[in-house]
Order: C-alpha cells, then structure tokens, then sequence
C-alpha cells in the first residue's frame, strides 16, 4: 500500500489521498480507486471527489505516451464542443489529472507506467446486460461517442496498438502457435472435446476474418474506441441513463463496426464472457434491435447507407475473432488476459464460439434487425 501511495502522491489531486483500494473487473490494467480526504471544490458536480489510478499493462500497451496522446486529444475535442454547447450535456469522458510536473503520466523506478483519470461519480458499469432500456442506452451512447468524434481528423491519433482488431493476425498467430502446440502436447488435452470444438468452429469460419479489413474502402475509417464493451460504459444510478465510455486505451483510426460488433457480442451474451455453462451461450435478438435502434438514434447524421450492409458481418467477425484471441491465449499458457484458472481462457472462447453460432443461426432476423435501423437512421 505505501508503494501505491507514493505513486498516488505524485500526481496533482484536488485532496490529500485518503484511501486506495482495487477496482473493477478488467482484464488487462490494474484498477484502483483513491479517495480524497477533504476535497476542494470541483467545477462538474460528479467530478474531484475520488481518481481512478490505473498501471498500464505495458506488455499489451509498449507506448503508453501515444496511448496519453489519444486520451488528451480526445478529451480536449470533447470539451471543444462543449464550451460551443452543441451537444448532448449528459455525456461526459472521465478527464486526466496530472502529474505535479504536469506530465500526463508517471513512470515509476521499475518502469511501470501509471495514469489516474477523474472518477465519474454517481454511475456503475455492469458485467452482463439488465434490461432492454439499458441496451437502449448502451446503443445510445456508443452513438453519441462516434457522432462526438467522427471529426476528429484521424491521422493525429497514434495506434496504440498495432495488430488490434486486424483479424487476419490473430488466425495467423493462431495458425503458428496451434502447429506448435499439436507438435509438443504428448500429456496435453488438445485431444478434449473443448479444444476440439475450438479447433473445428474456427476452420469453419475462416473466411470470416478478412471481411472487414476487405471492406475499407468502401467503408470509411473514422476514429473507433476498440473496447466498447458492456462494463466499459458508466450508467447514472438514479436515472439509468448511460453517460459515459470509459477505457480509452484503444482509441485509434479504425472502422466503427469494430465498435458495434464488439458491443454487440457483449451485450447481447446476457450470461457474460465467463458463464458457468458456456455450452448454453445465446445471442439475445432483441438486446440486438435494443442497441441498433439506440444508436442510429445519436449516430444517424454520419452514417452511410454501405454502413449498414456490413453490420452483420461485423455480428459474426467479432466474436470470432475475440474467440480465436483467448483460445491463442490459453495454448500459450495466458500471458495476455488475466485469468483465476488455468481453463479461463479456453472457457471464454468456447462462449465466443458458442455465440457466434447462435449469431449465425439467428441471421435472417438479425438481418431484419438491421434494415430497421436503417430505417431509423433515414434510409430506405
Ligand atoms: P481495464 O482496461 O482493466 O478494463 P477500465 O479502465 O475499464 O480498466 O476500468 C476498470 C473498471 O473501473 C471499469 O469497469 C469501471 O467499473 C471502473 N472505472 C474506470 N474508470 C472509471 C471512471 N472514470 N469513473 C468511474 N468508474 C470507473
Ligand atoms: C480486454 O481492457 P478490457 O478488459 O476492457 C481487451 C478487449 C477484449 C476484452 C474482452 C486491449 O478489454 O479487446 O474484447 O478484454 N482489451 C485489449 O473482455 O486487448
Ligand atoms: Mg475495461
């Protein structure tokens, strides 16, 4: 703990740090939350009370100044629009604090590297989906954030993270390192049903993985989050409005159906990424129409009529590729995502899987789905 607060005590808080304690349920930073004894007064009602200070996985992240880079811009393009007050008040991105040498990161004597953003109180983030109004919500605000952002010129953000979301990769590093593991698993369990499944969901579904990287053009890059999962979005307590997207780090130029199949793949899993019976995994329809019409709602104005034609795509692409990433995982021994047994991982793909081929039993609805949304947005 004293460790934690002498990192805690080199940054510019608006109180002395009362408390410091482990936070959320992510499986790449390390979270905690620290808090103020005696704050000052703060300019935003649910601002300056406590900070979320957060270790930046630096095995996942190797420049985390580029990934300060593209929270700054971002936070800086945000408050732009503010202060022109054109938008949607409620919404709000947790700001930075920074260090007392005004640097928006520290970097400790072991080369670990800490950042603390504001904590947004009065809100909470789920693991699995509630209720359709929430997805209502969840569509909503992935929506509101593209429509912020989608003027952001591009080539000032850093990729923070090459590789990310290019799904051709993760089959190739999957190809390499399932040869490897065949080779050497005297004693192993490649022969269970489990692995086998893995195996045979993902030969099936190859072509999948260059769908989208195919489809740019005719798509438009715009700015993208990466990482629009359920518990990456904070909801008011009271009202249930989703009001912010948290967890910045992956923030680069990209395609915006990265952003709506992932969420997609998220929420409408209600059992979660890591279910008791994995095997029982659905894709919930109506979650799906729940989420699509909320965001043609706040994202309609810059859609494009090809937009839609690869949201489907996107639907399978995604848990697809999320799949093939934990399975790669597990026979390399998890050394990306955090697990609490050996067998995590492999149970997560076998969920991602599992979904995708509820996704793919459920395509003419979903299909339908989506013309409705198009609808929505304005275009027959
Ligand atoms: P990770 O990259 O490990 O997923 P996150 O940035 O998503 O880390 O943070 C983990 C959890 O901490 C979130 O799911 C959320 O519950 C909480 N959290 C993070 N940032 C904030 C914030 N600014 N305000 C309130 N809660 C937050
Ligand atoms: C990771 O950081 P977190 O826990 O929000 C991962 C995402 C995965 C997600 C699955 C940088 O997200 O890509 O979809 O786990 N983030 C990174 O839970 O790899
Ligand atoms: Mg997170």
């Amino acid at each position: 703990m004293s460790a934690l607060l002498r990192i805690a005590g080199q940054f510019r808080f608006p109180g002395r740090v009362d408390q410091i304690q482990p936070y959320g349920s992510g499986i790449i930073n390390d979270t905690y939350v620290v808090t103020f004894a005696n704050p000052a007064p703060a300019p935003h009602p649910r601002l300056g009370k406590r900070a979320i200070l957060q270790r930046i996985n630096r095995q996942v992240f190797s420049n985390p100044a580029q990934v300060l880079h593209n929270q700054q811009l971002l936070l800086h393009h945000i408050s732009r629009q503010e202060s022109a007050s054109q938008t949607d008040q409620d919404f709000l991105l947790a700001p930075l604090y920074t260090t007392h040498g005004g640097e928006s990161y520290f970097e400790d004597e072991d080369g670990e590297v800490w950042r603390a953003t504001a904590f947004i109180e009065g809100t909470v983030s789920f693991d699995t989906l509630g209720s359709l109004q929430q997805a209502t919500e969840v569509g909503a605000v992935l929506g509101t954030f593209h429509q912020r952002v989608h003027d952001l010129p591009i080539e000032r953000l850093y990729d923070t993270l090459p590789g990310f979301h290019i799904t051709p990769d993760y089959l190739r590093r999957y190809d390499q390192v399932i040869a490897a593991y065949s080779g050497n698993s005297t004693g192993s369990d490649a022969d269970s049903e489990e692995q086998r499944f893995c195996r045979e969901v993902i030969t099936a579904n190859r072509a999948l993985a260059d769908v989208l990287v195919k489809a740019k053009p005719p798509l438009t890059t715009r700015v993208m989050h990466g990482d629009p999962k359920l518990n990456n979005i904070l909801f008011d307590t009271e009202s249930g409005k989703a009001i912010s997207i948290i967890d910045l780090d992956t923030v680069k130029p990209g395609l915006i159906h990265y952003d709506i199949g992932d969420c997609l793949r998220s929420c409408c899993n209600r059992s979660g990424e890591l279910p008791d019976t994995p095997a029982n995994t659905e894709f919930d329809t109506a979650v799906c129409r729940a989420i699509l019409q909320g965001y043609a709602s706040g994202a309609a104005p810059f859609l494009q009529s090809q937009d839609f034609d690869y949201i489907f795509p996107a639907t399978m692409v995604l848990p697809f590729e999320l799949g093939l990433r934990f399975f790669t995982d597990y026979l390399q021994g998890n050394r990306y995502f955090k697990v609490s047994s050996p067998k995590d991982n492999l149970r997560r793909a076998i969920t991602q899987f599992v979904l995708l081929q509820s996704i793919q039993r459920q395509e003419a609805a979903i299909r339908k789905i989506i013309g409705g949304m198009k609808n929505t947005a304005g275009f027959n």
